[in-house]
């Protein structure tokens, strides 16, 4: 597959997104949500990826929407925005989030518009300690999108989702990881490392689990604890199906390290 604004790399078991404008601080285009919907398609039906690490490659994570585009042209003001997050973000963030297994963000630098809410929509988030997260929406007199106005308040509270929409001041990833917006950072030499190190770590756990887990834990924001423990229970009937949950056991009392295959 040729792709010309991201990288795709499959291999034990992880695959690894690179977003890949570095010239434009990995802005998206139509052309990469294109290539990203053919990537994710291929790792969805690829059954020996068990994990998924999405990064940006150069000094920036990603700065958003290219706002280079004729769509963000003030002369386009025609032009419906609303199509391109209807075409474009909303399914791209949909499809992350539907994914059956871990998606690790590695924020290797600035994360604006949304390139931040794509990263924040991502299952664990790990950045360097030189990144930084910016709503920048408000700068450009638009509201926070791809998820952000969801995520936003319940990672951090609606106090500071809402000065951090409204001031689109830029978030240290230090601050970040003390608000609880991301997992943690690590010193910016560090990252790739870390990173692929703890996704290949996922990629050897009990797949099914984890991809159960994160339909459980999203689907939390909106239910009832009643309604909840009603998925837990269906949801735990699920992962006990999986060979995984039957080697599981039998390692704990054979006291050996478990080996699972993701089935
Ligand atoms: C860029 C961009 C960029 C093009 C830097 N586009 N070139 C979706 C669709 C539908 C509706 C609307 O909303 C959306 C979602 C959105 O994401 S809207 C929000 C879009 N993003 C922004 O408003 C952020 C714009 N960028 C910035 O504020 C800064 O570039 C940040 C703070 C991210 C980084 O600042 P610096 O580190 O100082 O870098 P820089 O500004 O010098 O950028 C480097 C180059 O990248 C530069 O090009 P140049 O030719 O001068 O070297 C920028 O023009 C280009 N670039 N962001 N979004």
């Amino acid at each position: 597959m040729k792709l010309n604004t991201i990288l795709l790399d499959i291999a034990e078991g992880v695959a690894t997104v690179t977003l890949n404008r570095p010239e434009r601080l990995n802005a998206f285009t139509g052309e990469m949500h294109a290539e990203l919907r053919q990537a994710l398609a291929m790792i969805a039906a690829d059954a020996s990826v068990r994990a998924l690490l999405i990064t940006g490659a150069g000094r920036g994570f990603s700065a958003g929407q290219d706002l280079s585009e004729r769509m963000m042209s003030p002369a386009a003001a025609k032009v419906d925005v609303g199509d391109s997050l209807d075409k474009n973000y909303n399914p791209l963030l949909k499809r992350l989030r539907a994914l059956p297994m871990p998606v690790v963000c590695a924020v290797n630098g600035v994360a604006a518009g949304a390139g931040c809410n794509l990263a924040l929509a991502c299952d664990i988030v790990i950045a360097a300690r030189s990144a930084s997260f910016l709503q920048a929406f408000a700068r450009i007199g638009l509201i926070p999108d791809a998820g952000g106005t969801y995520t936003l308040p319940r990672l951090i509270g609606t106090a500071r989702a809402m000065a951090a929409a409204m001031l689109a001041e830029q978030i240290s990833a230090e601050r970040a990881e003390q608000w609880g917006l991301i997992w943690k950072c690590v010193d910016d030499d560090k990252l790739s490392d870390e990173a692929r190190a703890l996704t290949r770590r996922l990629a050897t756990q009990a797949t099914k689990a984890l991809g159960l887990m994160k339909r459980a834990i999203y689907a939390s924001a909106a239910n009832t604890f009643e309604r909840q423990l009603d998925l837990e229970r269906d949801l735990q009937r699920e992962a006990a199906n999986s060979e995984d949950f039957r080697e599981g056991v039998t390692a704990f009392k054979e006291k050996r390290p478990a080996t699972f295959t993701g089935r």
